[in-house]
């Protein structure tokens, strides 16, 4: 049964990887879209496609999460010119190198703390009022297994992730009472732009990641965001971690050697 038809999914991050999935999927099922992230031509281009390709209305805004001014002016258009998302997917978020903390770099502590957590945070505070209103909606956080489990290197980032579930189980708590589902997605290792952007621009780096197994995709995470979605409004999905098959934990992985 397709329950997305006619909805409007907010995605942030939706100029590449898992975010950029959910667009995809979404608009294949019908739903309309509101896309953020900071690189603007990508998302003109995946609207023009969508629209196109779909025949749903697709809005597109340069926003970065971590700008609060700007995200609140951005809620201010929402609730002006559009109705309030029925979907909000809290997906933007990065990695920024991978040292040892006591090696760390500020910029890279500040970029991830302020985008995964602030971030987060700046965009619910703004957007989910106007789900309160209509007493009707849906948060999907996008966090990791590196939320559930530390690793060598992982610190800060997993810190952040550690927040986002903290979050999620926060915002749940607060919304009973309300018809607003909320939902923590938890992925393992997913082959996007995570590591290029995680190793500053290295793709060798990045590509070795992933050596010797099949990765998810951004649209294998999407796929598992639209389940969560689609299903009956009195069914909430509150935490659904998924893994490659190879993939056991972050420390528990199967490589084909060459
Ligand atoms: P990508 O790098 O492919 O996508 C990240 C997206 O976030 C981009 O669209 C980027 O757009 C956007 N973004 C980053 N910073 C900002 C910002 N300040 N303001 C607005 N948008 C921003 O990586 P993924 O698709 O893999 O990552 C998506 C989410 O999934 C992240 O939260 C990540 O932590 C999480 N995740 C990823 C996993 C993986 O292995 N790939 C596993 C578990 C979780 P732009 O640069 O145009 O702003
Ligand atoms: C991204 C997956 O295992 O690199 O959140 O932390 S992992």
């Amino acid at each position: 049964m397709n329950r997305v038809k006619g909805k409007r999914i907010l995605v942030t991050g939706a100029s590449s990887g898992i975010g950029e999935g959910c667009a995809k999927l979404f608009a294949s099922g019908g739903a309309d879209l509101v896309l953020v992230a900071r690189r603007e031509g990508r998302l003109r281009r995946l609207k023009e496609t969508l629209e196109r390709e779909h025949g749903i209305d697709v809005r597109v805004f340069q926003l970065d999460v971590r700008d609060r001014d700007a995200v609140e002016d951005f809620g201010r258009t929402l609730e002006r010119e559009i109705v309030a998302p029925d979907v909000l997917v809290n997906n933007a978020g990065l990695a920024s190198g991978m040292g040892k903390f006591f090696e760390g770099d500020f910029d890279d502590w500040d970029r991830m703390i302020d985008t995964n957590v602030k971030g987060l945070l700046n965009v619910s505070r703004y957007v989910v009022p106007l789900m309160v209103k209509q007493n009707r909606g849906h948060i999907v956080n996008i966090g990791s297994i590196a939320g559930h489990i530390v690793y060598p290197g992982g610190n800060v980032y997993n810190a952040t992730k550690y927040a986002v579930r903290a979050l999620n189980q926060a915002m749940s708590l607060d919304l009973v009472g309300t018809n607003i589902r909320v939902s923590c997605i938890d992925p393992g290792a997913t082959q996007t732009e995570f590591s290029v952007v995680r190793f500053h621009g290295d793709e060798e780096k990045a590509e070795d990641v992933y050596r010797g197994f099949k990765p998810l995709t951004g649209d294998d995470i999407a796929e598992a965001i639209y389940f969560v979605v689609n299903a009956p409004e009195h069914v909430n999905v509150l935490n659904l971690v998924i893994m490659p098959t190879a993939q056991r934990s972050p420390f528990v992985l199967h490589r084909e050697e060459d």
